[in-house]
Order: structure tokens, then sequence, then C-alpha cells
């Protein structure tokens, strides 16, 4: 509970204040076993204190169990700016931000997230090193939509040779909830892979996108049309929640790979999902090419070094679905158990010397 700080497992929570600009900031540091916490900074306006520092505790942890399964050398963390970005965002406020993150002098870098962008890491950046997610002008990364989709794509190959013997999604229907910067990556990466795409977006401008761009592609009216839509797989690449206790019942796919953060509404839902046959490929593991390609910046920017690291997501799918086969259990319990193991194993050679 959040009323007990050492009992949530983290190494460190700062709390940052700066009256001149108005921030308020919480960084959280879930794990450094692996090397520096690698998260993003979002900037909401939270009700309360209590519900942005619970958001960070769980974004947090959630990070460290992204990062490891990526095979990255970096740990776990997020931070969260209390507040309204539309009223509160400022180069000052950025640069005091900035400013707490270099004091922490390397354990953790951030990234953008929900209400922060690439330009915002650049005023960031004027104020300390450890950030990723700049603009490529500045050697950054840029945006990192395009490695999450590719990623995607490739846990999707994986879930599909798991059910049905090949690796691709040729001939398959594949179902995508929400076109917006990945959504649209990624139906790119099944047509050229001949599987057939049925989409749906409540924005009618992504909308006319795929009727301009992709008329082959079929478009329904929302996401319970979806679901309740005759498809092999479901791809969730809009808000975290796609699935939940009317969901799941419904859906006709067998597979679920998607990008969103979140997907399982609540514990029990990857039960559910395993118990109607329905394979879940989990979303921190399959959405991770997003954190590879800002990651990436740390070592000076590579494209290609980076799409290959995002590529092995095919690999790492397939151990966490043939280790959930083995053991018994739903892949998302397959998936903690094996990022726990590296963290355990890999963390503990730096306590030897
Ligand atoms: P985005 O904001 O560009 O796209 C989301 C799209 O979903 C928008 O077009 C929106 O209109 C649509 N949408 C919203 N509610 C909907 C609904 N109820 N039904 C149908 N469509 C709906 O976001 P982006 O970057 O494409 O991210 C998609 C998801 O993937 C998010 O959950 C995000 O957290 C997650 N993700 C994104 C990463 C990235 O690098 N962009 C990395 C890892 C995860
Ligand atoms: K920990």
């Amino acid at each position: 509970s959040i009323d007990d700080p050492s009992s949530t497992g983290h190494e460190q929570v700062v709390f940052c204040q700066d009256t001149q600009t108005g921030l308020r900031a919480i960084i959280g540091i879930y794990s450094t076993a692996l090397g520096p916490a690698l998260g993003g900074t979002r900037f909401y306006p939270y009700a309360s204190e209590e519900a942005a520092l619970a958001d960070v505790l769980d974004l947090s942890r959630g990070m460290a169990y992204k990062n490891a399964l990526a095979g990255l050398d970096l740990g776990g963390g997020k931070a969260v700016i209390w507040g309204d970005p539309d009223q509160l965002k400022s180069e000052p406020l950025l640069r005091a931000y900035g400013r707490f993150v270099e004091s922490l002098n390397g354990r953790y870098y951030t990234a953008c997230d929900v209400g922060t962008y690439v330009a915002d890491m650049d005023v960031i950046a004027r104020e300390t090193r450890y950030v990723t997610g700049r603009s490529v002008e500045h050697g950054g990364a840029g945006d990192s939509s395009v490695l999450t989709a590719w990623g995607v794509f490739q846990g999707m190959r994986a879930a599909a040779e798991h059910v049905w013997g090949a690796p691709t999604l040729n001939g398959r229907r594949v179902g995508v909830a929400g076109l917006g910067k990945v959504g649209k990556h990624l139906t790119r990466h099944l047509l050229d892979d001949h599987a057939e795409v049925v989409a749906t977006d409540v924005d009618p401008r992504a909308r006319e996108w795929v009727r301009a761009n992709h008329p082959q592609v079929e478009l329904v009216d929302d996401a319970a049309a979806l679901v309740a839509a005759d498809i092999d797989v479901y791809a969730p690449c809009a808000l975290g929640g796609a699935l939940d206790d009317d969901t799941v019942p419904a859906l006709r796919a067998k597979v679920v790979a998607g990008a969103a953060n979140n997907q399982l509404a609540h514990p029990g839902i990857e039960k559910l999902l395993a118990d109607r046959g329905i394979l879940y490929a989990p979303d921190y593991v399959v959405n991770a090419g997003g954190v590879i390609q800002v990651a990436d910046e740390i070592e000076g920017f590579n494209f290609e070094r980076a799409k290959l690291r995002a590529t092995r997501i095919y690999d790492t799918t397939r151990q966490i679905l043939r280790l959930a086969d083995d053991e018994g259990v739903p892949p998302a319990v397959a998936a903690d158990r094996l990022a726990e193991r590296r963290m355990a194993e890999v963390g503990r050679l730096r306590t030897i010397h």
C-alpha cells in the first residue's frame, strides 16, 4: 500500500517542487538492478497527490519489467508532473524539472509519455544529459511509434506461429482498434505480410486516412464491433483496459497482440482469456519497441541497431509462450517470471564485487 512506502519495492521516490514555475513532480525509481532507470514523464492533471503517487509507483514498476524483457541494460523508472499541461507547461517549468532529473546523477533517464512530446524533451535536455526521446535534429530517436509498431508486428508473428504453426499473418484477419501513430504503421506491416485488416477509430481523420491510403482495409463502427467481428487476431492500439469482463467473453479472435499499455482491465483477466483458449501476447512485451528506440539514444542513436533489437521481440514472445505452456500458466504470468529472473540473476552480479 502507498501508506507504507517501504512495502512497494521501490528503491527511491523523489518529490520535486518549484514554486516559481508551479512544478510539482514525482520521480519513481523501482529498480536499478539492470542499469539506470528509464521511463517517460507523464504530465497529467491528477485529482490529488495520492493519485499522482499511485500512478508513478505503478508505472515505474511496469517499466522495470518492460526494460528487463526488452533485453536492455536499464532499470525501471517513471515520472509524473502533476498539473494541466495546457495551463502549466512552460520552458522554465520543464527546465526546472530537468534540473531535478540531473540531480539524480544518471540514476533516472526520462522520455516522452502522455502529455509530453519530443519538443519538451529537447527543452529538458538543456538542463540534463539524462533524457531520451529528443528530436532527430538533437541526436534523438524521434517518433518512437515506428519501432513500437514493428515490435508489435514481431510479437504477433510469434503468437501466430504458436497457434497456427507459421510465423506470419498471411491470410489472417486482424482487427486493429485505434489508427493513431502506432496503429497506422502496424496496418502497413500487416498488409505487407498479406493479412486482411479490419479497423476502427473514433477520430474521423484517422478513418479518412485509411480510406485514402489503404482502401482494402474494412472499417467498422467501434471497438465493440471489432471484438464481435469474425477476426483471427485482435490488436488493441488505442487506450488501456481493452480486455475486460465484457469484451473477453464476446471476443472471437484466437490471438490478442497490440500496442496499448495495460490492456488487462484488472488482475484475473489473463485467466479468463486462457480459459477461453485465447492466446494473449503480453502488452508490455510486444510494445517494447518504443522504449528500445529511445534507449538507443544513450549509445548515440542508430536506427538499424534499434530495429534489430526490436525484431528480437519475436524471439522473446516465442520464449514466453513456450514457458507459459511448460509451466501451465497464462503468458502474462510467464512474462513476469522471466523478467523477475533476469532482474535477479543479472542484478546479483552487481553485488559480487
Ligand atoms: P495515438 O494517440 O497516436 O493513437 C491512439 C488512437 O486511438 C487515436 O487515433 C484515437 O483516435 C484512437 N482511439 C481512442 N479511443 C478509441 C476508441 N475507444 N476506439 C477506437 N479508437 C480509439 O497513440 P499511439 O502512440 O498510437 O499509441 C497507441 C497505444 O499504444 C497507447 O495505448 C500507447 O500508450 C501505447 N504505446 C505507444 C507507444 C509509442 O511509442 N507510441 C509505446 C508503447 C505503448
Ligand atoms: K525493487
